[in-house]
């Protein structure tokens, strides 16, 4: 039987203009559409969508005139043969959101977040998808004792039950990160986000999105957070790239600090059956500021190449004799295994 194949999707904001914290933009703005046609060029079929990418000034539109637009996107989506992965909310950078959505101490704020959150669900079943992925990106503190973590769980549940009512078909994926741009964040981990997830009024309707830099900043094994998830049947989705240690968050290419780390992860995906759930493999990194405009989607064709040549070094992986040095338990001979064959011998 074949092995089965990976589908790979990329967001938008893969493709930015190199604007960090200490300079501004040093490349001319790529449009949507232009995003659509590198997704194709590189063979990627998904799209990951913030419901303003899907919808550009949502805030300012009548919800029918959002599922109009949603709907006019995904006619796009379809004559290109792409299809949209997920639809996340962007809470982040409205002015409303400023001390968080679900757990801000403003009341109007918290209303406004949810009532975001149900027009993003609006917008993925108009794409034709299903998946709402929340990144609770300032849902947490800069000052610990601005926010009772007590009251912030029950918000935050309150707003997944409330995403879960706007739509029978909608599933969340929770993305958690433990910091950047808060300090503390009230889901650091995918442990975290399950535990949520099954507090929730259908659980079976949440599930996780693991990014490798996350798992890495929280001081844990990206593999082992999706092997956790696969276990439980909730990894819907994933962001590979990668992380020089506990720094800012990155955005590397995928293996670019550690090839080790990603055959791992690469490695429990194959075990834990994810290509056959038809689930994509989803990409969040970031074209270094110093690429000229030209070959700004550099890193995303090298992310997927390295995730394709580890996934033969998964396949190629010489497992009766890893089994024979587990059994032997000499895992100092195992470690030798692994590193010859990443190195190609
Ligand atoms: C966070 C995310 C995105 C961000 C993106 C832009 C779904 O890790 O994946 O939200 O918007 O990374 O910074
Ligand atoms: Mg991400």
């Amino acid at each position: 039987m074949p092995a089965a194949a990976y589908r790979f999707s990329l967001g938008p904001w893969n493709i930015g203009r190199g604007a960090d914290p200490f300079g501004p933009v040093v490349r001319p703005a790529v449009s949507f559409d232009d995003v659509l046609k590198t997704a194709v060029e590189l063979g990627f079929e998904g799209i990951q969508f913030h419901d303003d990418d899907a919808v550009p000034d949502l805030e300012n539109l009548s919800p029918s005139k959002i599922v109009a637009e949603a709907e006019a996107m995904k006619r796009k989506l379809d004559g290109l043969g792409l299809v949209a992965e997920f639809v996340a909310p962007r809470l982040w950078e409205h002015p409303s959101g400023i001390d968080g959505g679900y757990t801000s101490n403003d009341p109007a704020a918290r209303k406004w977040a949810i009532e975001r959150s149900k027009r993003s669900v609006d917008v993925a079943m108009a794409l034709g998808c299903d998946l709402i992925v929340l990144w609770p990106a300032r849902e947490g503190t800069a000052v610990r004792e601005s926010k009772n973590p007590v009251t912030a769980s029950a918000q935050l549940i309150e707003a997944i039950n409330a995403i879960l009512a706007a739509n029978p078909k909608a599933r969340i994926a929770i993305e958690p990160k433990p910091n950047e741009p808060v300090d503390h964040a009230f889901i650091p981990t995918i442990g975290h986000a399950l535990a949520l997830g099954s507090r929730s009024a259908d659980p079976a309707r949440v599930g996780v999105l693991i990014e490798t830099a996350h798992a890495i900043l929280a001081g844990l094994d990206p593999s082992d957070e999706m092997g956790f998830a696969l276990a439980a049947g909730k990894l819907w989705g994933v962001h590979l790239n990668d992380q020089n240690g506990l720094k800012f968050d990155q955005d590397k290419v995928f293996g670019a600090a550690n090839l080790r780390s990603a055959f791992d992860q690469v490695r429990v995906l194959e075990q834990g059956g994810y290509a056959a759930t038809g689930r994509f493999v989803g990409f969040d990194v970031k074209a270094q500021r110093t690429q000229k405009a030209e070959a700004a989607t550099a890193h995303l064709a090298t992310s997927k190449a390295v995730f394709l040549r580890l996934v033969e070094k998964a396949r190629s992986f010489p497992e009766t004799t890893a089994a024979q040095c587990i059994a032997a338990r000499d895992y100092e001979a195992l470690e030798r295994l692994v590193l010859e064959h990443l190195l190609g011998g």
